[in-house]
């Protein structure tokens, strides 16, 4: 058994040392201080700014002047035009905010000393314990998807040692008041880039103690003497879609504070952790044991490069599980560039969905990982994107469909924004359906999923119909403007026609349209057109140093950053199955090349992108040297959340989905056993690992070869297993069946 716990011999000392908790909608960072702790808490709905709709009525008169720029290689003047006019009103997009700090001070902690901190992955509860002059003292933090609150239980083995003062500090507008046992902030939200602040919001924490005195004295509370003390805190905004703020955060807040303490710790403690386990158990992971399980978390990150620790590469993907279940469950915002923990007014790219990796990255993990459930809000981040990015779909495009650029916010704002040498890239909500068709292909495809997914994707391919432009002198249609994410080409811009990501992303999206209208019987026409289209996308091509080209032109070697993070072009590699080296060999080969020329040191995700891509490519020991730059200070904080830098949560994911891809890979038809395994995982057993086609997998192996295989099929499963070039079965009816392993 990995032994799923970070921990620590000492407070956090800054926010990134801090232990993240949460229920998918209430997010709280755990410092642990002895004289003083905190809670830095968030809300996933608290957003800046309100409901707004930024598609610009200028761009379609323009559309056609930037397209003949482009088609005339004017690449400069057509990004200027675009700038001028086929961006979003407003230009920027809200971001994502912190509600708050929970404050506390314990005068007594002055002379703390045995002190222990950590986060049991398992349960989800953060604990910190110390002792001053003999006195044990314990808290215990969590924050509950069955109850929707966060609990706290501090102590001490001493009746009466309990003293301290709590207060909550926010940047937000708005104020706090504090009465008998409770402590409330009355908050708004802030206006940003010209769209006014349209959420309120708020938070209480009720305070109960065992022994002792509380007071109060105005926004402060103060506890003496006492036995034990439990919290229970909540906050709630007005937030209740992306064009209804017309919540009543406190009465939201109110009844949930009621049913907690109705109930009282310990249940809710037993429900939180059963409620956690339900996903958290679902799958288990070993690569091997190792001397360094004894030492602190941020030890193991520094050593990690140098030892053959195989233990802490396994606990990173329980960690990436353990953030997926704590930042994404159904009902909640989908996670966003750091989950739902965010310390900062103005937050690092406005800690948004941006959709030219980041969002994507994030859901690489889940379903691999047994964690489908938790794709739940990224389908309906889709469904609403499908409903606003009609409106600029229309408006800026003149076209049917929907239409995401790269990034959207709380507010499911779809036009580009940024500036066009990031934003004119018309392919992010085709790049979500490829992903969520991919979700539906570990499922095995059940109707009800498929037939929830069509209508998103019939959106997104009737935009690409209606604004795909042929390629001046040849039949090929293409995207125009768009970029190849955010690379910029040797014209001086980044703008282009028919990147090649955009070209096997589309061919994803035809794909999975065709597919699903036939699975539904529904729309052959339409499917026909599409399939249609999808024959007139230009091909893949190779360049001169035998490289997979990233545009249609073969610019790769001549750009001013060689070794740029973004592999957009090799999207076809992963997260796409398109180009399969054991089918297609040639093109492998060219992956593999531009993957050479790029090199591996990139941003955390850029690194954790690149760990999938050599597993893909069957380089499993390269692929492990890159895991090693990820679990690693430069890229790895000592609460592992991944460093961009700075903290971007993207690279948990993909880094943990990388260490999977190289135990598991599979498409529809088949599932290829440990093809990419590194020589530091001499022996090890996974539980629970889920591949394509509705199929869940327990293995073990040592010295490489298989020692035990259980396949278990949602469904009648039609796909075959494979170890190598070993067929180990097919065809299995639904159920649980133990395999042979020597065939
Ligand atoms: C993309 C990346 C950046 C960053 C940002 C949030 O634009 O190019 O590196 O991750 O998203």
């Amino acid at each position: 058994m990995t032994h799923p716990v970070l921990w620590y011999t000492s407070p956090a000392s800054k926010w990134t040392d801090a232990l993240p908790l949460g229920n998918g909608r209430l997010g709280a960072m755990v410092f642990g201080g002895t004289t003083q702790e905190e809670l830095q808490l968030n809300e996933d709905t608290l957003w800046s700014g309100g409901p707004n709709t930024p598609s610009n009525p200028e761009a379609l008169a323009n559309l056609a002047a930037v397209r003949a720029l482009i088609f005339e290689g004017r690449f400069a003047e057509a990004e200027r035009l675009a700038d001028a006019h086929l961006m979003g009103r407003p230009y920027l997009q809200s971001s994502y905010q912190p509600a708050g700090r929970l404050l506390f001070d314990f005068p007594q902690a002055m002379r703390a000393q045995n002190y222990d901190r950590r986060l049991d992955l398992a349960s989800a509860i953060a604990s910190t314990r110390y002792e001053v002059d003999g006195v044990a003292y314990h808290r215990e933090c969590f924050v509950s998807a069955a109850d929707g609150v966060l609990a706290m239980r501090i102590s001490a083995d001493r009746p009466g040692a309990l003293s301290f003062g709590m207060e909550f500090v926010s940047e937000q507008p708005g104020h706090g008041e504090a009465a008998s046992g409770s402590l409330r902030y009355h908050g708004r939200n802030r206006g940003e880039n010209g769209i006014a602040g349209q959420l309120s919001w708020f938070l209480e924490a009720r305070l109960v103690n065992v022994g002792g005195v509380v007071t109060s004295e105005g926004d402060r509370i103060g506890v003496d003497g006492a036995d034990a003390v439990t919290i229970h805190l909540d906050i709630a905004t007005s937030y209740r879609r992306f064009d209804d703020v017309s919540g009543d955060p406190a009465a939201s807040v109110a009844a949930r504070l009621d049913a907690a303490g109705r109930k009282g710790f310990d249940a809710l403690r037993a429900d939180h952790i059963a409620a956690h386990k339900a996903l958290f158990d679902r799958f288990d992971i070993e690569l091997g044991p190792s001397p360094a399980v004894d030492l602190p978390t941020g030890t193991r990150i520094a050593r990690f490069a140098e030892t053959d620790d195989p233990e802490f590469a396994a606990l990173y993907v329980q960690y990436g599980r353990y953030l997926t279940i704590c930042s994404s469950r159904p009902g909640t915002q989908p996670a966003n560039l750091q989950g739902i923990w965010n310390k900062e007014i103005r937050p690092p790219w406005g800690s948004k969905l941006t959709t030219n990796i980041n969002a994507e990255m994030n859901y690489w993990l889940a379903d691999a990982a047994n964690l489908a459930p938790c794709v739940e809000p990224l389908i309906q981040l889709v469904e609403e994107l499908a409903v606003s990015g009609a409106d600029t779909a229309r408006v800026n495009y003149g076209a049917r469909g929907w239409v995401l650029h790269h990034n959207t916010d709380v507010w499911r704002a779809t036009a580009p924004v940024d500036g066009a040498q990031w934003g004119v890239w018309p392919t992010g909500g085709a790049w979500l359906c490829a992903q969520l068709w991919d979700h539906a292909r570990y499922a095995g495809f059940p109707r009800e999923l498929v037939a929830r997914l069509y209508p998103l994707l019939k959106g997104a391919a009737q935009f690409f119909i209606d604004t795909l432009v042929q390629l001046p002198g040849t039949d090929r249609m293409v995207t125009c403007p768009s970029i190849s994410p955010e690379n910029m080409h040797p014209h001086g811009s980044t703008i282009c026609a028919g990147p090649t990501m955009d070209n096997q992303i589309l061919r994803d999206l035809f794909a999975a349209v065709a597919d699903a209208a036939t699975r539904l019987g529904r729309d052959a026409d339409f499917a026909a057109e599409v399939a249609a289209m999808r024959e007139r996308l230009p091909a893949d091509r190779i360049g001169k140093s035998g490289q997979l080209q990233e545009w249609l032109e073969d610019w790769d070697l001549d750009v001013p950053e060689i070794h740029h993070r973004h592999v957009s072009h090799l999207y076809g590699v992963y997260p796409s199955l398109q180009i399969d080296p054991r089918r297609d060999p040639e093109l492998a080969a060219a992956a593999r090349r531009s993957l050479e020329i790029r090199g591996d040191d990139a941003t955390g995700w850029g690194i954790g992108w690149r760990i999938n891509l050599w597993a893909r490519l069957g380089d499993g020991n390269h692929a492990f040297d890159v895991v090693r730059r990820l679990i690693h200070p430069e890229r790895s904080y000592d609460n592992l959340f991944d460093a961009h830098p700075p903290f971007q949560i993207d690279g948990n994911f993909g880094g943990a989905a990388g260490i999977l891809e190289m135990l598991v890979q599979s498409d529809e038809a088949s599932v290829f056993l440990l093809p990419a395994l590194p020589d530091a995982w001499g022996a090890g057993r996974v539980r629970g690992l889920r591949a394509r086609g509705g199929i869940a997998l327990d293995f073990s192996w040592r010295d490489r070869r298989l020692q035990t295989l259980v396949a278990s099929c949602d469904q009648p499963y039609a796909g075959t297993i494979w170890h190598g070039s070993k067929r180990l079965a097919g065809a299995l009816t639904a159920g649980r069946h133990e395999l042979s392993v020597n065939v």
